[in-house]
């Protein structure tokens, strides 16, 4: 019996840096509404998707900042996002900023949530992997400061149970990694939400420009064929801000096929009719249980680098 059902990334264009939240709310209600036409029950939006990606500029305006962040979720500003797709029955992944206080402090961190079709939030992850500098370092040409504003995510990798399936969530960067797909596969995930926001070009890594869509693909393929696990990655794509951001939103089968991708830079939905028991065949063919050596895989959870390289 197949578990088939239509979703898609919701990818974004551009934010401005001014853009009032209740702009980009109307503009996902949208993307919303056009999977409930087309008969879908879940998208996914990208990584930070009420905001600019301000972790490429030094803010020392605190209230500026302070005004990317969401205290409480919904609040007034994302309850209307969160009303429509209730109505329609269509759940999300969201990718946000968040600020809670945890043990009397502080705490800011680059998190996604998932929310099910009746509105109701069925678990949140917070990205483990932050890429970039905890200051400011005026020898590069492209700054990417998450360190600088969010804490590495507390949570692990987590796995959720919605749409009949098990659900995992990446948050951009985490989607280069081997080990997040391995810890979820490791809990029986069947659908990974990854949102991301990614330069097209690294003018600091010269040698990896013309490689940026080889690279942002190459892992979810191997990551959902070697878990079998589909993949939804949402980007917010286009010129933001001057800073030209990569799209290739696209669906990866479990097979490690891409099977849908996004042919603009704008809001654009990308939907695809998958089918969840199509996950079974891959995890059945790799047998884990009968092949798997985890006493041989100890370097992976005890080390983290390889040290310097011979001759140095
Ligand atoms: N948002 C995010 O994680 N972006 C990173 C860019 C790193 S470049 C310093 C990415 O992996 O796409």
């Amino acid at each position: 019996m197949a578990r088939k059902m239509v979703v898609a990334a919701a990818q974004l264009g551009p934010i401005r840096r001014k853009e009032l939240r209740s702009q980009v709310v109307d503009r996902m209600i949208v993307l919303i509404e056009q999977a409930h036409a087309l008969g879908g029950s879940f998208v996914v939006f990208p990584e930070m998707a009420l905001t600019t990606f301000f972790p490429r500029w030094l803010i020392d305006d605190e209230d500026e900042i302070a005004g990317f962040f969401e205290r409480e979720l919904p609040g007034p500003d994302t309850q209307p996002l969160f009303d429509a797709a209730a109505g329609l029955g269509v759940g999300f992944y969201l990718g946000f900023c968040e600020e809670v206080v945890e043990g009397g402090t502080r705490r800011r961190y680059n998190s996604s949530v998932l929310v099910d079709g009746l509105g109701s939030m069925i678990g949140k992850y917070r990205k483990v992997h932050l890429p970039g500098n905890a200051t400011y370092d005026p020898s590069l040409r492209l700054q990417h400061l998450e360190p600088w504003y969010f804490e590495p995510g507390n949570l692990g990798f987590p796995v959720f149970e919605m749409l009949d399936a098990r659900l995992g969530m990446l948050i951009c960067n985490d989607r280069r990694w081997p080990e997040p797909y391995r810890v979820l596969g490791l809990q029986g995930v069947e659908l990974v939400c990854v949102g991301f926001n990614s330069p097209a070009e690294l003018p600091d890594h010269p040698l990896q420009n013309g490689l940026r869509t080889l690279h942002h693909l190459a892992p979810m393929q191997a990551g959902a064929y070697q878990n079998g696990t589909w993949i939804i990655a949402s980007a917010k794509a286009g010129p933001e801000e001057g800073f030209d951001m990569m799209g290739h939103s696209c669906i990866v089968s479990p097979s490690g096929e891409v099977v849908a991708t996004s042919s603009t830079l704008g809001d654009e939905l990308v939907p695809y009719e998958i089918d969840l028991d199509l996950t079974r065949e891959y995890k059945s063919f790799f047998d884990f249980a009968t092949y798997r050596r985890p006493e041989c895989y100890g370097l992976i959870t005890e080390r983290k680098e390889a040290g310097p390289p011979i001759g140095s």
